[in-house]
């Protein structure tokens, strides 16, 4: 286990390039503004505000990947701050953004600590390639990178941007999904592919069928007891009916209690190592839709810090 007290590195990652909607570039800020810091302070953490990461170039490129040189660069120096943050032995806080920022904080994680394992808590699976993505956002494809999934023919002349992701390699059987419901059909092909190769894949089916605490404790057996964990934790898997902010809301998703108790046995390993909280965007809800959402983002932060474990 990691020895506390530790320190939490808050990094804002307001990416808004790998989706379409506006709005959720302001999440880190709103974040902040509920108090996340004070909230995370109170814990056994001491908190340390990196402030955010500049994700905006002036490159851009056309091609199968929208954005993609915006997607490439900026995580590229999310990816940065995020392995200064680890190499100073600090809990590792990323608040997006869209869920391409997954790129920088994945890539991080396993760069600083090979043997990392990733929980990714989503209603989508985000396993496409350029090629197989309907809709060409980069938050669909987050997974495909870190898997080795892409080849740099599809991105043409934006490979360069993605250059740095060479020697990162997120193994199948480091991987597993809770929450899915909203899988394209390609990505449903991709995603049998990398249970036989080892992923862990579950859907809200078997949260229905065994309960969450069956489903995340077989997700953690799964991902063994060696290495930290990386939870990358999409508000989307939640029920739109707690989280109405959010770009791509699909019903049907994790309920308050689920999605805390997941965060709280992430805590109760003592072996998580980092978070991303993304998809929050404030302008797709009204006022109250908006405020529960940032709300419950904040609390689920406490939850994975410990804040229900005694
Ligand atoms: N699978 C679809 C695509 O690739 C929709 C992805 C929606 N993504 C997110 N991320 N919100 O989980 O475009
Ligand atoms: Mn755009
Ligand atoms: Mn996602
Ligand atoms: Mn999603």
């Amino acid at each position: 286990p990691l020895a506390a007290p530790r320190t939490v590195s808050i990094i804002g990652a307001p990416q808004q390039f790998g989706q379409p909607r506006g709005g959720v570039e302001n999440a880190p800020k709103l974040l902040r503004q509920a108090g996340l810091a004070e909230t995370v302070a109170n814990l056994d953490w001491r908190v340390n505000d990196e402030g955010d990461v500049d994700m905006q170039t002036t490159q851009d490129v056309a091609g199968p990947l929208r954005h993609a040189a915006q997607i490439g660069h900026g995580s590229r120096k999310l990816m940065e701050a995020c392995v200064k943050a680890h190499a100073r032995g600090n809990f590792v806080l990323t608040l997006g953004g869209d869920h391409s920022v997954a790129l920088g904080t994945v890539s991080a994680a396993l760069k600083a600590r090979p043997s990392t394992k990733v929980l990714w808590v989503d209603a989508h699976a985000d396993c496409n390639s350029p090629s197989t993505s309907p809709s060409g956002n980069a938050h669909g494809m987050p997974l495909a990178f870190l898997l080795k999934l892409v080849q740099s023919s599809e991105l043409g002349t934006a490979s360069s941007a993605f250059a740095w992701l060479d020697d990162v390699r997120l193994a199948p059987q480091n991987l597993a999904f809770v929450g899915l419901r909203d899988v394209d059909a390609e990505e449903r092909k991709i995603l049998l592919r990398l249970r036989e190769r080892g992923a862990f894949v579950s859907t809200m089916h078997d949260v229905d069928r065994r309960g969450i605490g069956h489903v995340v404790d077989t997700a953690l057996d799964h991902l063994g007891d060696d290495g930290p964990l990386h939870c990358s934790f999409d508000v989307d898997s939640c029920d739109p009916l707690i989280a109405p902010a959010t770009g791509t809301a699909v019903r049907g998703g994790l309920t308050y209690r689920e999605a805390h108790f997941l965060c709280e046995a992430l805590a109760a390993t003592g072996r998580l190592g980092s978070l991303d909280v993304v998809e929050v965007n404030s302008a797709l809800a009204d006022p109250v839709g908006a405020k529960a959402t940032v709300d419950l983002a904040a609390g689920l932060v406490a939850s994975a810090l410990g804040a229900v474990i005694l």
